[in-house]
């Protein structure tokens, strides 16, 4: 996967008014309902990613990354997301990104969009034991705080999913405590690898896999990459994160990608591929080791789950 900065784009790369011609499409096609056809999805305009995924990781079809998914506050079935999620209103919508910086601000998702879109082609491992290939777009969370003057005390990044029970009806359910919430360590949240991602397969993000902005940190397990983002706070304290609130021992801050720490309950040695019927056996850090593992010099892994 090769990562291109922003400033590496060349304009001519990038075709603007298309992708605002499609983004006014998108939104008429939502008013009308449209979104569950995945034909209805309005293209992006994107720098097209190299993968340097193994020779035997191709992307899952678009039809198992968005009829396949994991999205609580829509049901905790895996069918129920693509089945629930399209009354979401995802147009408008804003991000506060406020805590630990000099100046909090509200970032539309206009003003996001028009940010240069790369596309990444990650792996994606679900703590259940399952994994899928995605082709994301979207662009680096640093690029957003880098946008922040960021004070001493932002060591860690917090985040939170959209609160509207009105219109997410898994949320009755009472699985997790709402809104869902994630973090990061700083340094995690800066790495060129962790993407805000406000599509997949080239057009906007479907409203089952996160719509309009979500969050994909690759080495980490899939829960982690939090959905619907509105708002992004910087702490000097570990964020408290859903999953471990729902159950400490099962699910740690870190959730790094490990075959060698079983969850409780299930091995982690190795995955299910969406689409396959051997399973395969899990990389350390999901095979983004080579990137990621300096991250975590002298921690014990084990410990920090
Ligand atoms: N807000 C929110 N974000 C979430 C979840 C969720 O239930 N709610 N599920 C997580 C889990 S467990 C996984 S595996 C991924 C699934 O992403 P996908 O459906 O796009 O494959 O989303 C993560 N983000
Ligand atoms: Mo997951």
């Amino acid at each position: 996967m090769l990562i291109r900065k922003p400033s590496d784009i060349a304009p001519s790369e990038i075709t603007p008014l298309q992708h605002y011609l499609d983004r006014r499409k998108f939104m008429m096609a939502g008013a009308a309902g449209l979104l569950m056809a995945s034909d209805a999805f309005a293209a992006l305009s994107f720098k097209k990613g190299t993968s340097v995924l193994a020779a035997n990781d191709k992307p899952n079809s678009l039809r198992d990354i968005t009829h396949y998914n994991n999205y609580y506050e829509f049901g905790s079935g895996k069918s129920d997301p693509s089945e629930n999620a399209g009354v979401l209103k995802t147009h408008p919508w804003s991000i506060v990104v406020d805590g630990a910086v000099e100046k909090a601000r509200t970032f539309d998702i206009d003003t996001l969009l028009r940010l240069p879109l790369e596309e990444r082609i990650y792996r994606h491992r679900c703590v259940e034991g399952w994994s899928m290939v995605i082709p994301w777009v979207g662009f680096p969370l640093a690029a957003l705080l880098k946008q922040m003057k960021l004070t001493a005390k932002a060591r860690y990044v917090a985040f939170e999913t959209l609160n509207r029970p009105s219109e997410m009806p898994g949320m009755a359910e009472g699985l997790l405590a709402w809104p869902y919430r994630e973090g990061l360590r700083i340094d995690e949240a800066m790495h060129p690898l962790t993407l805000l991602a406000v599509g997949l397969y080239g057009n906007v993000l479907p409203n089952q896999n996160g719509a309009p902005i979500r969050l994909v940190v690759p080495w980490k397990y899939g829960f982690k990459s939090i959905k619907a983002i509105v708002r992004i706070h910087l702490t000097d304290t570990q964020p408290q994160t859903s999953w471990n609130l729902a159950t400490p021992n099962e699910y740690g801050f870190y959730s790094n990608v490990n075959p060698t720490v079983d969850h409780p309950r299930w091995s982690q040695a190795n995955e299910r591929r969406i689409g396959e019927f051997l399973r395969r056996p899990t990389q350390m850090f999901n095979g983004y080791g080579s990137q990621v593992a300096s991250l975590y010099q002298g921690m014990d892994l084990r410990k920090n789950f």
